[in-house]
């Protein structure tokens, strides 16, 4: 009899989400940056285990919104925090708390499902720096339990998963045992190149650009993929490119890399920059992207 549930990582942005998903999964199926509000979507990850079978969902981080697509984001997170078995608050214990943990609170206080909390970053601070913060939260919030995690070195992570199976109650397995994602291969490969375009650029660039996949060619040796990347100026687009096309050389270099590691064969990458105003608040867009159902 194996048990089965879905699972919730809602945390502000940049708490490490996305790196708890990939170290649950054991495969890096969701992007990460040092930059907040790097997830746009909920994007599902599969465990399966002998004990049975979970699904994590990797969640935008919790912020107020300004533009359409960041109310999107956020009924997404409201969307992900019903309708699931059990709740993961993860938030970065080496940040001080402020303004963004008591609104994340105050979203999670009508939400009956049972919530665990993950203090992490922990690889960060000293080990006697967590108690003022346990004991905030014990006060602030209704946990089952708290376990301090490190989602980068992956210290705790084996204690999560088990402590999540208990949770969870005899269920069927609604993925086959070897899948890991909800994701399509070419939402996985604008995924990738977005990273890079927020690695490599700067101020409010990763918040105007998206990547959108025109064309994906499977082969059985190497993989064509053609992607535009959408920005909201001609000045960004200039960014993007960079002086003589270099930026734009090195995004789609370190992507090729990714994705070859990926889907395990070669890429060939073709990639374009094009301006559309104000598209995070055109609903056509969005939904182009994916971002709207
Ligand atoms: N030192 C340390 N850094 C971490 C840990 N977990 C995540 N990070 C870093 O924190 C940054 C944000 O990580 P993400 O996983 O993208 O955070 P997120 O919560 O998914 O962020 P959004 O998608 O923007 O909401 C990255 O630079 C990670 O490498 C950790 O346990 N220790
Ligand atoms: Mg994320």
């Amino acid at each position: 009899m194996t048990k089965s549930g879905f699972v919730s990582i809602i945390g502000r942005p940049n708490s490490g989400k996305s790196t708890l998903l990939n170290r649950l999964v054991g495969e890096k199926i969701s992007i990460v940056t040092d930059k907040p509000q790097t997830t746009r979507r909920v994007l599902r990850g599969i465990l399966t285990r002998p004990e049975g079978q979970i699904t994590f969902l990797d969640t935008p981080g919790i912020h107020k919104p300004i533009h359409r697509m960041n109310e999107r984001m956020m009924s997404s997170v409201r969307g992900a925090m019903a309708d699931v078995d059990l709740i993961l608050l993860i938030v970065d214990a080496s940040t001080s708390f402020g303004r963004g943990d008591e609104f994340t609170l105050d979203l999670l206080k009508p939400i009956s499902t049972k919530k665990i909390l993950l203090l992490n970053k922990i690889d960060r601070i000293q080990k006697n720096q967590l108690l003022p913060i346990i004991d905030r939260y014990s006060r602030l919030g209704n946990f089952e339990q708290t376990i301090p995690i490190s989602a980068l070195t992956g210290e705790n992570v084996e204690e999560v998963i088990n402590e999540i199976f208990k949770y969870l109650s005899v269920g069927p397995m609604f993925y086959p045992p070897d899948q890991m994602t909800d994701q399509p291969e070419r939402a996985i490969a604008a995924e990738m190149i977005r990273e890079k375009l927020i690695m490599f650029t700067q101020e409010e660039m990763p918040y105007s650009t998206a990547v959108v996949i025109d064309r994906f060619e499977e082969g059985e040796k190497i993989h064509r993929i053609f992607a535009t990347i959408f920005v909201e100026r001609e000045s960004q687009k200039a960014i993007v490119i960079g002086k003589g096309g270099q930026k734009l050389k090195d995004i789609g270099t370190e992507a090729r890399k990714d994705l070859e590691a990926f889907f395990e064969r070669k890429i060939f990458l073709e990639l374009h920059v094009k301006v559309r105003k104000n598209w995070r608040d055109d609903e056509d867009t969005l939904r182009a992207l994916g971002l709207v159902p």
